[in-house]
């Protein structure tokens, strides 16, 4: 049986990779993709989500539109790296006809919640406004929640500020909500090893080089994650952050998972930050969350790419054995 998944996203050039990473994996099952305002404004996420189900020839999967403002009621500042379209400039490459659905991504959520109570993991690539809206107005949606896969929050470094992570910045308050909330099992994937899996551009090259319009269209959109992070940082890679969530719901063997107590500081010098603390060493021992901290590359990159082009899956794996 298919296990059925709800992705909640802003995307976003890494949200349109993990979503189709998952609708290209043959045991998962998208059951709506919910927008919030993040890699752009709602407006931009809301119609790239429904690009990338156009791109995938799944116009049937639902698309609810979510919030535009953090719990603090301000509209967070938006991503840069991802273009003003937050496809990197070709979210007019795909055009569809398909609306988003009428009904708001948090009562969808509440509703969907209830009609399929334990049956489906959350992911939440974005901020967790939604999320953490969902929670505010149904006490029991916690209790719903087979699962919560999380790109967000980090140790060590931090991508928005010296010591947080983007989403977590972007709406620190619903970040801490939603790792106080209970739900029966969440794990951090966060900028620790996300950043690790970004694409390099050798493969970025054999994706120019398969020229299906699915590895066209990831080749374009990523240019501007390499410019990015070429004059940022001097190196030739593209983020995909947001993608290792699907790949470790594909594989959980990809990470080592620790158990925590995962605090956001919600506000000052340090708003955003995820504090770990591993095996709640500071909690008694309680832990809320699994952190997510060491990545096996190479197998994601193997994961990634066999799964999205299965056609070329012999010349992909032959490249990563010599060259990774
Ligand atoms: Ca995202």
């Amino acid at each position: 049986m298919k296990r059925k998944i709800i992705i909640d996203c802003d995307p976003g050039v890494d949200d349109a990779l993990a979503i189709l990473l998952a609708l290209n994996h043959p045991e998962i099952e998208v059951e709506a993709l919910c927008s919030v305002t993040g890699n752009g404004l709602i407006e931009h996420t809301t119609a790239n989500a429904l690009k990338i189900l156009k791109l995938c020839g799944r116009e049937d999967i639902p698309v609810y539109r979510g919030c535009n403002e953090s719990l603090s009621q301000e509209v967070p500042e938006t991503v840069d790296a991802f273009g003003d379209d937050g496809l990197g400039g070709y979210a007019h490459l795909v055009e569809t006809t398909q609306q988003p659905e009428q009904e708001h991504a948090v009562d969808f959520l509440v509703r969907y919640a209830r009609e399929h109570s334990g049956e489906f993991t959350l992911f939440i690539i974005g901020p967790c406004t939604n999320i953490a809206q969902a929670l505010r107005k149904d006490p029991e949606f916690v209790h719903h929640v087979k699962e919560v896969l999380i790109m967000g929050g980090t140790k060590g470094f931090g991508n928005a500020s010296p010591v947080a992570e983007y989403n977590f910045w972007a709406d620190a308050q619903a970040a801490q909500e939603v790792l106080a909330a209970g739900f029966k099992k969440v794990t951090m994937i966060g900028l620790n090893v996300t950043h690790p899996i970004a694409l390099e551009a050798d493969i970025r090259e054999m994706l120019r080089i398969f020229a299906t319009d699915l590895s066209t269209f990831i080749y374009k959109i990523t240019q501007v994650g390499v410019d990015e992070a070429w004059q940022s940082a001097g190196r030739l890679v593209a983020p995909m952050h947001d993608v290792l969530t699907v790949a470790y719901f594909i594989d959980p063997t990809l990470l080592e998972v620790i158990p925590a107590h995962i605090d956001v500081v919600t506000e000052g010098i340090a708003e955003g930050e995820s504090v770990v603390d591993l095996y709640g060493k500071y909690h008694q021992g309680q832990c809320n969350a699994h952190y997510a901290a060491t990545v096996d590359v190479a197998r994601f990159n193997e994961l990634f790419l066999t799964t999205v082009f299965p056609e070329f899956k012999d010349e992909i794996i032959q490249y990563i054995k010599e060259n990774k």
